[in-house]
């Protein structure tokens, strides 16, 4: 039986080597990537984002966390991104200007792989110009936009604003996530869809495409 609550300490902790020998060790053991990211990995990310918010642990503590996490997350890509699927359409994603997280966006990416998209990663710190510059080029079915922090939220209608301003909008279903945001949210800035995970994304991006 693989010990999941090691898996979340050595991630938690920062510790990338102890972390990527866990995270190897448990797909050795046949546990299945999604199960290693859920019970394993996303826990430790919980915990860290509490703790910083109680004043437990600070900045480098949480950089640590966030590296160690990659690590581990790099490992099941493999895993977690194999097409078993067809082709369901073509997505340009990113996090918006000002966001540096992109941990869940990642995840987000691999999904949507894994589940017949083809996905340009436009990063973080994503201004609306890139976004709209991206779109312009043709052939998206959806842009997705990726935000962590309250402050960097209005980034979002500021890119559909600009998708407007440059007669895009009509071309691209545009769905937006991140930890802050909420349907209502994205009601009130006028995207398509609103995830509030990474399974509801491509299930939400399906829906998209098919209407
Ligand atoms: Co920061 N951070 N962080 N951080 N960080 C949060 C977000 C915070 C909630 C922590 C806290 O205070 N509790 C807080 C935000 C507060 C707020 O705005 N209200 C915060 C803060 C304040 C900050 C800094 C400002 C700290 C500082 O400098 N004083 C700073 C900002 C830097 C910047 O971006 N400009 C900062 C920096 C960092 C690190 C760089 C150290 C690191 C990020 C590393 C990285 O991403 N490469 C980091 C981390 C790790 C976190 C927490 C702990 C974890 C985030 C994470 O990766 N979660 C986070 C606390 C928390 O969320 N519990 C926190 C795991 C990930 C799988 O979940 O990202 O939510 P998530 O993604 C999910 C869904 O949200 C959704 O699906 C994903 C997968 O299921 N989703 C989408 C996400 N994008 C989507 C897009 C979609 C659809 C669904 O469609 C397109």
């Amino acid at each position: 039986m693989f010990n999941f609550n090691e898996l979340t300490d050595s991630v938690a902790d920062g510790q990338v080597a102890k972390a990527t020998e866990l995270t190897k060790k448990a797909l050795a053991a046949k546990v299945p990537a999604k199960d290693v990211l859920n019970k394993g990995l996303l826990p430790a990310m919980n915990r860290v984002g509490k703790d910083f918010e109680d004043g437990q642990i600070f900045l480098p503590e949480l950089l640590m966390a966030g590296d160690a996490m990659k690590a581990s997350i790099g490992l099941l890509r493999p895993e977690l991104s194999r097409k078993g699927a067809a082709y369901t359409g073509k997505c340009a994603i990113g996090t918006v200007e000002g966001d540096l997280h992109d941990i869940g966006k990642n995840i987000v990416i691999l999904m949507l792989e894994g589940n017949g998209w083809e996905v340009t990663d436009l990063g973080i710190d994503v201004p609306p110009q890139r976004f709209c510059e991206e779109i312009k080029k043709g052939g998206y079915d959806l842009l997705g936009l990726s935000a962590l922090l309250t402050f960097t939220m209005p980034k979002m209608p500021e890119t559909i604003k600009l998708l407007k301003e440059a007669g895009l909008r009509e071309k691209v279903k545009v769905i937006v996530g991140g930890v802050p945001l909420s349907q209502s949210f994205a009601n009130q800035i006028g995207a398509d869809a609103y995830a509030r995970d990474a399974v509801e994304a491509v299930v939400k991006a399906r829906e998209l495409v098919k209407k």
